[in-house]
């Protein structure tokens, strides 16, 4: 490769080093992705990008770029996207290499938000005599890796609730009917965040009404020649079908459900409560992962013996789980339990029962960095609800569904006054085809 001659701008390198970052969306995780170009002469002598974690860091990858080009990167400029490391990890620092080559400057877009390095990448490279400027194009750096950001700092995954409902907020009709709200393109789109999301969580209903199997369906780019679903020997690259995440505190899953059987199974887990009746769990754990995972208040005391679960049962039966005494979302059903009388605050207790917190802290030290929520309606509403989702992906469709028992997007129990509405900020629309797209942070 020559020098190009033409002159770019700083941030022409860096925006190329961003479009180098993102060939490692839905693969570097628990790592960020990260670009890298080295600039002599006025032209680029050489680009890298991090393909996994494990695997070289963006900077490295461009200087064994450079070099593999016959270019010596002696006196270059390194346009990077995030911070070099300065510390040993699954691999060796990249501040040392950097100072070894000879790079006289380095431009950096975000800080490394990582305690670890936290400028102090920046300060070792400066006391090497490295002339080092940052914050080029720093909000697409640092957005790029909202996840990563967020986890490192918290150790809980970046929670987004996705949903895609009519323009009167439903999901499915009151016979649990969901087919084709959305536009191609919509679903497209939502693939593409499950591509990008290391789990996807979902409750029981949705389980029992659709059978989905919640892998990326889609062709992934090749990395160095190689499929990156597939996992290659000592590569590093695994498969990156997301984790798949049921909320289902009564073990309700049935064992034929493609959650269970299908070839990704072993990146299922089934979170339970330790209500869910053994018999039930001991059956999922042949087949997947099952965690019993602690209930979230104690208002909720019921002993499991009370309530007899009748394995699977199939789709829509009505639901044999305590907190369930209220109508079956997706049924339309009446528990003959609910003609008992329940306080209210125990009547309307959120179907999982299931501490969110605990599971978020959970997955988060099992290095899942974001969490694609899927619903239905009333897991939707405890995450958001319960404070525990940082963003919205809301897909609305020119369609009207009505009905007082169809399905909304977000169930739950609502707040208590117009003036506790969350509130969302960052909004953006976007057209999908005839669909729109909201995405936004949760204040
Ligand atoms: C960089 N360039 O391309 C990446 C960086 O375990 P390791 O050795 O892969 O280090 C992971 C940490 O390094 C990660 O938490 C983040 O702080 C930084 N990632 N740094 O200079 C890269 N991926
Ligand atoms: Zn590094």
């Amino acid at each position: 490769m020559h020098p190009i001659a033409r002159t770019r701008s700083d941030e022409d390198y860096m925006r190329l080093a961003l479009g180098l970052a993102r060939r490692g969306y839905g693969l570097t995780s628990p790592n960020p992705m990260v670009g890298a170009v080295l600039v002599k002469g006025g032209g680029i002598i050489g680009r890298g990008w991090h393909h996994y974690a494990g695997g070289p860091h963006a900077e490295i990858e461009a200087i064994h770029d450079a070099e593999a080009r016959g270019h010596n990167p002696k006196q270059a400029t390194l346009f990077v996207t995030l911070e070099p490391c300065c510390t040993h990890g699954r691999t060796p620092p990249c501040t040392d290499p950097i100072i070894r080559a000879g790079i006289k400057k380095v431009v950096a877009g975000a800080t490394d938000p990582n305690p670890l390095h936290r400028g102090k990448g920046f300060k070792l490279l400066q006391s090497a005599g490295l002339k080092v400027t940052f914050g080029l194009l720093a909000d697409e750096c640092q957005g790029l890796n909202e996840a990563f950001n967020h986890w490192i700092v918290h150790r809980t995954p970046l929670v987004t609730v996705k949903a895609a409902m009519t323009l009167d907020g439903k999901i499915a009709t009151a016979s649990g009917e969901s087919k084709w709200i959305t536009g191609e393109k919509a679903r497209a789109f939502a693939m593409n965040l499950r591509r990008g999301a290391d789990a996807i969580l979902l409750g029981i209903n949705t389980v029992l009404a659709d059978d989905p199997s919640l892998t990326f369906r889609g062709q992934r780019s090749e990395v160095r020649g190689q499929k990156a679903g597939v996992r290659v020997q000592g590569s590093g690259v695994e498969d990156r079908q997301p984790r798949r995440i049921v909320l289902d505190s009564m073990a309700r899953t049935p064992l034929q459900s493609k959650v269970v059987t299908d070839s990704s199974a072993e990146r299922t887990t089934i979170v339970v409560s330790p209500l869910a009746p053994k018999k039930r769990v001991v059956a999922l754990e042949k087949k997947v992962r099952v965690l019993v995972a602690p209930l979230q208040g104690a208002e909720f005391k019921v002993q499991s013996s009370r309530f007899k679960v009748q394995g699977s049962r199939g789709r829509r039966s009505p639901v044999q789980h305590p907190a369930s005494r209220i109508q079956h979302p997706k049924s339309g059903i009446h528990h003959p339990l609910s003609a008992i009388h329940h306080p209210p605050s125990t009547i309307r207790e959120p179907p999982s029962g299931i501490s969110l917190l605990w599971l978020l802290k959970t997955l988060g030290s099992e290095n899942v960095t974001s969490l694609l929520v899927e619903g239905g309606g009333e897991v939707n509403a405890s995450f958001l609800l319960g404070g525990l989702a940082h963003r919205v992906v809301f897909f609305y469709a020119p369609k009207v569904l009505g009905g007082r028992d169809s399905l909304r997007a977000v169930a739950g129990q609502g707040v208590s006054g117009s003036e506790q509405a969350l509130n969302l900020s960052e909004v953006q629309w976007r057209r999908l085809e005839d669909d729109w797209l909201l995405t936004a942070r949760l204040q």
